[in-house]
């Protein structure tokens, strides 16, 4: 632990206690899940206020919780009509106010219909931004993405979706708990430059495992990234550990493999 650099992954925990709590809470496995955590933290916690301040974001969250599209479509038509950073929009808007649904509906605040809800207005919340996001030219890469046999969060594998289309790839977003064959059968047909598939609950490592087994034995030349809330429980080294797996757990990092691939597909 003492090499970790609490001071710059987990800026927003002020003291010793909060660090601990954190740790207790999420049975952090080692050093690297709980600086994978530090993302959902630094997103979902503290005052992550560039794009909206802790004044608007407790509107806008209000607005969520209320059902009150209306309110939350003006909010974030107002930043995309600034020009602000899509993926900004997703971390700090979207992905931070779902994870603040997340802790009242886990200490029993809200009701799952007022999650469901909140989820729903979220996800047609990302269409505002589809005229700037598909608007582009594409170049010739394209990626398969998809989340694992039984996840039915889907939100953050859309949101690399969007990301794969800001970069100009094309993305094919397969969406909530896809049957192993069947994503077999589409990468085999679609030919991709990488695989991304998304988990967020602990309990469906076993199906990614089993995910990752197949594929590196049919796409063993084939890039694929993993990613999602289910590491900060772990697992992260047992996927690493297969060949060209690797977690990423930001789409800022996921951008900059994307980089990584263009730079030697140009090469090669
Ligand atoms: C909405 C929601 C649901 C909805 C999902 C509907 C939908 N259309 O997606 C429904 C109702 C289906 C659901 C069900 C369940 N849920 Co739920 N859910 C949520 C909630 C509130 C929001 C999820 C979300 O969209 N987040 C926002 C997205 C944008 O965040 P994200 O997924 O982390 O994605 C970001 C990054 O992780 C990253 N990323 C994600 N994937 C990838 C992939 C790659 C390659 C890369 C590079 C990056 C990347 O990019 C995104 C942007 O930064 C979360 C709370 C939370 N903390 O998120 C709980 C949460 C995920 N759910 C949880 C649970 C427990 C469940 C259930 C087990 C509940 C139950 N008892 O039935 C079931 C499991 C269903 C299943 N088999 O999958 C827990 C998971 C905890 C755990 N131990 O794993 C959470 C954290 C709630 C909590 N606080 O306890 N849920």
């Amino acid at each position: 632990m003492s090499s970790l650099p609490i001071g710059i992954v987990i800026p927003r925990l002020k003291t010793s206690q909060d660090l601990a709590a954190h740790t207790r809470c999420l049975s952090l496995q080692s050093a690297q899940d709980l600086g994978a955590h530090a993302h959902w933290v630094t997103d979902a916690e503290g005052d992550a206020d560039t794009l909206l301040n802790q004044q608007e974001y407790a509107a806008y969250l209000d607005a969520l919780l209320a059902g009150d599209y209306a309110a939350c479509a003006q909010r974030v038509q107002g930043l995309i009509d600034r020009n602000v950073d899509l993926k900004a929009l997703y971390v700090q808007v979207f992905e931070r106010s779902l994870y603040d649904v997340g802790k009242r509906w886990e200490r029993n605040e809200i009701s799952v219909a007022t999650e469901h809800l909140a989820t729903s207005i979220t996800e047609s919340l990302l269409t505002l931004g589809y005229p700037r996001l598909f608007g582009g030219t594409h170049k010739p890469f394209s990626a398969v993405v998809s989340c694992v046999a039984n996840e039915f969060h889907q939100l953050g594998g859309q949101m690399v979706a969007d990301t794969l289309e800001l970069n100009g790839w094309h993305g094919y977003f397969l969406g909530p708990n896809v049957p192993l064959k069947d994503l077999l059968g589409f990468v085999e047909d679609k030919q991709p430059d990488i695989l991304a598939l998304s988990i967020s609950v602990f309990f469906n490592m076993p199906a990614l495992t089993e995910a990752l087994e197949a594929i590196c034995a049919r796409f063993p030349a084939l890039p694929t990234f993993i990613g999602g809330q289910a590491f900060a429980w772990g697992g992260s080294d047992r996927v690493n550990s297969f060949p060209n797996a690797q977690v990423i757990l930001s789409l800022a990092d996921f951008e900059s493999r994307l980089r990584e691939i263009e730079r030697k597909g140009c090469a090669g």
